[in-house]
């Protein structure tokens, strides 16, 4: 009897501080059909008759004993499925894949693209490295032209005719050079200029210009395609300017101002007061281009334009700072996540 007693006390002590694996490990050493409850049960026969009231008791409680603690292993297994190794629990919710969102620049871009699709212009694209001719020199930029300077860029230093293109006017030159007439094509894409980066300025933005040539192309169609591309862009309510300028590759140049979307024309700091922001550059193209590109220009007249993608993109989201588009910060690109 003295044994037993002992006997069940070490055992006691041993599950009390169980630490040999998972809540079925220990079911099999003690509960099992083999294991150490069932074999010390056997000892019931070797009691002597006198004791078998109270080992009998001894031998419950232990039982009782063991089966609580097999319940708290179990227990602690369910609570916590990543302790195990060998369960997987099949209810836990998948890992979330985060959606990507599109860049604001790229958002501005496909809009105004689309916009233009719709007036039957066609996507033109073409090289970032140019050579002098095609940024230049086709574009009534000869050397030495003081317009130029407006335009300093990054020379491929491999080849002193190699630059990177300072607007996509240079698309549309190649497109004019192939020769295939009447032309109505638009040119995203990104341009470079040597300029101190700033709140204002960046060493790189995003462009998209517009050509339409053939034959009594006149300003009166400039001024209604870009009439209708604010419209669609900013809502039928803006109002539009035109003030005369100056582009070395159109001739007669404006510059085109939109009612200012934030006060609606009365005046505040986006505007500066004077209710008119601009937008965009545009002209008839110049006959020196035509000719340069191999077009008759006595047959054939055509209008351009030219608009800053950053400005536009600024101005719809009331952005304050050019270079928040190319820092890559995730608390400004997640704003755009469902942007149109
Ligand atoms: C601006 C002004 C402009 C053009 C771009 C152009 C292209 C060819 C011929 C003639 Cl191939 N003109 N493009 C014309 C006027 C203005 O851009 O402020 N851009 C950001």
């Amino acid at each position: 009897m003295e044994q037993l007693v002992q006997q069940i006390t070490a055992l006691k002590e041993e599950i009390t501080a169980w630490n040999g694996g998972d809540a079925e490990t220990f079911r099999i050493k003690y509960l099992g059909t083999k294991g150490l409850v069932k074999t010390i049960m056997g000892e019931m026969k070797n009691v002597a008759p006198e004791n078998k009231k109270e080992a009998g008791q001894l031998l419950n409680d232990f039982k009782i004993f063991t089966e609580a603690k097999f319940e708290e292993l179990k227990a602690a297994t369910h609570d916590s499925p990543l302790t195990t190794h060998d369960a997987i629990d099949l209810t836990l919710p998948g890992d979330a894949l985060p959606l990507g969102s599109r860049h604001p620049i790229s958002l501005v871009k496909n809009r105004i693209i689309s916009i233009f699709q719709r007036l039957g212009f066609a996507v033109a694209e073409g090289p970032e490295i140019e050579d002098d001719f095609h940024n230049f020199s086709a574009l009534n930029l000869p050397e030495n032209h003081p317009a130029r300077d407006m335009q300093d860029t990054f020379y491929i230093s491999q080849n002193p005719d190699w630059l990177l293109r300072t607007h996509t006017s240079s698309v549309q030159v190649r497109e004019m050079e192939k020769g295939k007439l009447p032309i109505r094509i638009i040119c995203p894409g990104r341009v470079y200029r040597n300029e101190t980066i700033s709140a204002r300025a960046h060493c790189f933005f995003h462009q998209v210009e517009g050509l339409y040539i053939a034959e009594n192309v006149s300003f009166a169609d400039l001024k209604q395609t870009l009439y209708f591309f604010v419209q669609e862009m900013f809502g039928a309510t803006v109002k539009v300017r035109f003030r005369p300028s100056y582009f070395p590759f159109t001739e007669p140049s404006a510059e085109m101002d939109i009612s200012c979307l934030i006060c609606g024309g009365s005046g505040c700091n986006v505007c500066k007061h004077t209710g008119w922001v601009e937008i965009l550059g545009c002209g008839m193209v110049h006959p020196n281009v035509l000719d340069n590109c191999g077009i008759d220009s006595n047959k054939y007249t055509g209008f351009a334009f030219g608009m800053g993608i950053e400005r536009i993109t600024m101005l719809k989201y009331q952005i304050k700072d050019l270079r928040l588009f190319s820092e890559n910060d995730q608390r400004f690109l997640k704003q755009f996540t469902s942007a149109v």
